[in-house]
């Protein structure tokens, strides 16, 4: 138990936790029917090559989502950049800069420059204001995020997008079961592209996908992904290859059928984390709208003012206990070292950005958390607000 300063890690306590706690530690759901599915599989001896479990996967994400066509990928960040091409984005295209960094580098594979926005610095997603000022005679598109699964301002940005010509993308990559006004994400704007890494709510080791409403372009992204073939030897479209494997097909059935446990877990976790820390002079825990469908999958704490430790001086102490908290996504994509000398960004100052980028720390959650954990990460987080436990760490 940690009551006081001599008793955290970085003061040459004992570490809280003997293993590490990581943020994004898989969940996973029913093993023995992953080994039966995959018995299967090699039975089969098919891999790959829309397979059918991978057309069970997609028929199953539709329903879930509730979109006309679901076409699953490889991971990602492959998904992005097919999305990108198929819906003809060219030039400059604008996104948030506070996202992972797949984001803007999916744009920038494809030869399209990343224009960076700033965010709202309340909800961590674009600011449409922001989005206008951005505008050029060059922009093409606009990529929404909806970071840690809450919804950006998807009615704002479509009215810019409709006034400008815009196509309007979805980056969900954390919003796999989440809802903006009641309305599932993955039917907002031309397409939604999510993740299913290992890290994700659910996962399919690496996979991703992405939703539409519109054939053509469901259609279109179909080829692309298969390097363009239409059956043998009938090459009709440009392509590279996006497939997901039959085994991530697999395991992406298998936790699919697992989410209400994550999601009660996640829940359970951001609840106990909102109980132990909210008091906490200067920390609180970025809320959840439970009016809408949530994943509870990321564990936002802020750093305030008048917190008496630095946001990295808590990732340092929480570091020590082998709680291996993370500064998502500092220190935003603008100040990454493909960006920050580029055209048109050189000197570009985002300031809600900078201030949220340096102020979150992501903390640990889902179904592996140990009992108890939530209590004593909230501890560490305590006790370096006062008692000298900083002072200590200073002078180290
Ligand atoms: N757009 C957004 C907004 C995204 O957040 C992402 C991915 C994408 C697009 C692209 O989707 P993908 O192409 O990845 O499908 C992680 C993930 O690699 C990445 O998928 C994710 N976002 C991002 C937010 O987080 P890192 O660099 O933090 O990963 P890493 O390797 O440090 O893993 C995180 C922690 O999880 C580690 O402490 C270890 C633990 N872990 C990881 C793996 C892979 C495990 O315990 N087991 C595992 O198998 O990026």
């Amino acid at each position: 138990t940690i009551r006081s300063a001599v008793d955290l890690a970085i003061n040459g306590a004992t570490p809280a936790f003997a293993e590490p706690l990581h943020v994004g530690r898989p969940n996973i759901g029913d093993q023995a029917k992953f080994i039966r599915l995959a018995a299967d599989m090699l039975e089969r001896r098919w891999l790959s090559n829309a397979g059918p479990l991978v057309q069970e996967f997609e028929a199953r994400l539709a329903a879930e989502l509730g979109a006309k066509h679901v076409v699953v990928m490889c991971n990602g960040t492959v998904a992005l950049e097919i999305a990108i091409r198929a819906l003809g984005m060219t030039g400059e295209v604008i996104v948030p800069s506070y996202t992972f960094v797949a984001t803007a580098h999916a744009l920038f594979w494809q030869g399209v420059t990343p224009v960076f926005a700033d965010i709202d610095s309340v909800t961590h997603t674009l600011d449409p204001a922001a989005v206008r000022r951005m505008i050029t005679p060059r922009t093409t598109g606009i990529i929404g995020v909806h970071l840690w699964g809450r919804g950006c301002p998807v009615s704002e940005l479509q009215d810019i997008a409709d006034e400008h010509g815009l196509k309007l993308l979805f980056d969900a990559a954390h919003a796999f079961g989440c809802s903006i006004g009641n309305r599932a994400i993955g039917g907002f704007g031309e397409a939604e592209v999510f993740s299913f890494h290992a890290t994700k709510f659910f996962n399919s080791f690496e996979g991703g996908a992405v939703a539409t409403n519109n054939d053509a372009l469901a259609e279109t992204m179909r080829l692309m992904r298969n390097f363009g073939f239409a059956g043998y030897d009938n090459v009709i479209h440009p392509g590279t290859n996006g497939k997901m494997t039959e085994i991530c097909a697999a395991m992406g059935l298998v936790n699919l059928d697992d989410t209400a446990r994550v999601i009660e877990a996640n829940r359970r976790n951001h609840l106990a984390y909102q109980a132990a820390i909210d008091d906490v002079p200067g920390l609180t825990i970025l809320p959840f709208d439970d009016a809408e469908r949530n994943n509870y999958q990321y564990v936002v704490m802020e750093v305030g003012p008048e917190s008496h430790a630095s946001r990295d001086e808590i990732i340092a102490a929480l570091h020590a206990e082998n709680i291996l908290a993370r500064r998502y996504f500092w220190p935003g994509c603008h100040k990454m070292k493909p960006y920050r000398d580029l055209f048109p960004h050189a000197g570009l100052v985002l300031p809600n950005t900078e201030a949220v980028a340096n102020r979150v720390i992501v903390l640990p959650t889902g179904t592996t958390l140990p009992e108890g954990a939530v209590e004593t990460i909230a501890s560490v987080c305590r006790i370096l607000q006062g008692g000298g436990a900083v002072e200590l760490l200073r002078r180290a």
